[in-house]
């Protein structure tokens, strides 16, 4: 048993009714960032991804291409999980709705709300938008001038009229005002949660929870011809990924409440109203944040020519690289707020940030260690105020890391970070180590030296962010890979003088256009 305090998170779970787009690669990578900066903290964290298979969403794309809902999502689904892979996602579990340990924990949180009196049949008669899988009051929806007639987030809504089972949410308003207050960091960015608190104070209408006209999800218990709505089936996958309905289980013992539910903006109603709402219903403990992200945008700008279709993460990370396409929506885009992305402000920041201040400051550093001091670390002489300044500021950064992190800004984390790299290349372009190679061989040492102990903080941190880089960097500093966690940031991991260090191989390329490449050649 772990002696670790557990950190449980979540991405949402997307529909397999296409490939994955960008909008899913930047909510998987940010999510991942967290996990391993937690990871690396000493958590034992259980991070959790999956996708979201029933629904008329599912049914209605099916029928289009000819399959049924089950073959389309065992047809999309590898590919959302060759995205994790690919965009190097250390998932810890994956989930897929359609599985029989989901449909469990679904039927249990339906009758535990059933038994709390929570749950109603009666007529549904109301707008509903497939795209979003939402129903919308008359009010919110608006006929535009095509005659089409569209809920809140732009998309088309239909009458629906049937019979249907209802969730007393109506009942629930003050509990969650109470809770958002005592809780100001439930939903965060602030913004966010000041738009749902109005919403929720505007008062909440009882939320149809049933459909008789889909049969492409679990039915709903005892009560045959009725499938439980999408997203009291979708919502549940945070609780069937800990372990519920076993509650005595080890999993969900150390894991339940979540810790943390990272989700876009658009479906925030959901996550901070609904959610929390079946939670209080059924008895369940309710999860400690949901963080809203932006959206992603393309700037409309050209992207580079091998990148056909901007949208398709395989393609931005066949072109840009792994580490640099997650470095720049991490470090680029504040992370809550949207973000767009063009093929200039990606290769600005892989040269500047990645290629020349951080790949050059290393290649430099340890190329002058191969050459001068036969290729092992330096013996440091006496630090001087320069040397200690920048061996504290690295020291010093976990601090502003973890509460950067402490609110999610995944962004500010990395500007620390990279505010160091800054900060050793003034270092080492004052200290002009090549020029005390004659005169003064032991400064030149001390100097190499600490520039390479500082590299070597910022390659533990960079883990996170950029992991295969990352790891390379502190592979050229011969750090063993049990010594790259925080505990070994600052004091406690210093790098040993006599260290032999392999050859130094460049870690960031520069980014060259594909015309510049064929004109070199
Ligand atoms: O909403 N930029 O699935 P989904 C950033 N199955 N994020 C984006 C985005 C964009 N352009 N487009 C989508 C669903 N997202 C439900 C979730 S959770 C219990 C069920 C985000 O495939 C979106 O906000 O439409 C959501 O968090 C995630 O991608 C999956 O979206």
């Amino acid at each position: 048993m772990t002696t670790k305090p557990a950190y449980y998170l979540t991405t949402a779970i997307s529909y397999p009714n296409g490939a994955p787009h960008i909008g899913h690669a930047y909510e998987a990578i940010a999510t991942d960032a967290l996990a391993r900066f937690r990871r690396l903290d000493g958590y034992d964290v259980f991070f959790l991804t999956g996708v979201d298979e029933h629904g008329l969403k599912m049914k209605q794309t099916a029928q289009k291409e000819g399959l049924t809902p089950r073959e389309l999502g065992d047809r999309n689904t590898p590919q959302f999980q060759e995205m994790c892979r690919v965009l190097q996602v250390s998932n810890d579990d994956f989930i897929r709705t359609t599985e029989p340990r989901h449909h469990a924990a679904v039927t249990e949180i339906w009758k535990r709300m059933e038994a709390q009196g929570d749950i109603y049949l009666d007529t549904y008669a109301g707008w509903y938008s497939v795209r979003d899988e939402a129903f919308y009051a008359e009010s919110e929806t608006e006929v535009g001038e095509d005659g089409v007639r569209r809920g809140p987030s732009g998309t088309p809504v239909e009458w629906t009229e049937e019979q249907t089972y209802f969730f007393r949410l109506s009942k629930y308003g003050p509990a969650l005002l109470k809770h958002y207050a005592e809780n100001p960091d439930f939903i965060l960015p602030p913004e966010r949660r000041n738009e749902v608190v109005s919403f929720v104070e505007g008062g909440l209408q009882d939320l149809s929870i049933s459909r008789t006209t889909l049969d492409w999800g679990i039915p709903v218990p005892d009560a045959p011809g009725h499938v439980i709505y999408v997203w009291v089936d979708a919502l549940t996958n945070y609780l069937t990924g800990a372990g519920y309905p076993d509650t005595e289980s080890e999993s969900y013992k150390r894991y339940w409440p979540a810790d943390l539910h990272v989700i876009g903006k658009d479906i925030l109603r959901f996550h901070a109203i609904y959610w929390p709402a079946f939670l209080m219903s059924a008895g369940v403990p309710l999860p400690k944040r949901v963080f809203a992200h932006g959206f992603l945008f393309n700037r409309g700008e050209k992207m580079s020519k091998s990148v056909g279709n901007v949208v398709d993460p395989f393609a931005l990370v066949s072109v840009y690289g792994v580490d640099e396409l997650r470095y720049f929506l991490l470090r680029e885009v504040p992370f809550g707020q949207d973000g767009s992305y063009s093929h200039e402000a990606i290769v600005a920041r892989i040269n500047a940030d990645l290629a020349n201040d951080l790949g050059n400051l290393a290649q430099r550093s340890l190329s002058m260690i191969a050459k001068n001091c036969g290729g092992a670390l330096p013996e440091p002489g006496d630090f001087t105020e320069e040397d200690r300044a920048l061996l504290d500021l690295a020291d010093g950064v976990l601090a502003t890391v973890r509460n950067a992190l402490d609110t999610q800004a995944i962004h500010k984390a990395a500007e620390a970070i990279w505010n160091v790299v800054g900060e050793a290349n003034r270092y080492f372009a004052s200290q002009e180590p090549w020029a005390l190679k004659k005169s003064d061989p032991v400064r030149m040492g001390t100097v190499l030296y600490v520039t390479a102990e500082t590299v070597r903080q910022v390659g533990i941190l960079a883990q996170a962010l950029t992991p295969d880089a990352a790891g390379k960097l502190l592979d050229q500093l011969a750090v063993p890979t049990d010594s790259r966690d925080f505990a070994h940031l600052g004091e406690a991991g210093r790098l040993h003088a006599g260290t032999e260090l392999p050859k130094p191989e460049p870690v960031f390329p520069r980014f060259v256009e594909q015309d510049e490449k064929q004109a070199a050649q």
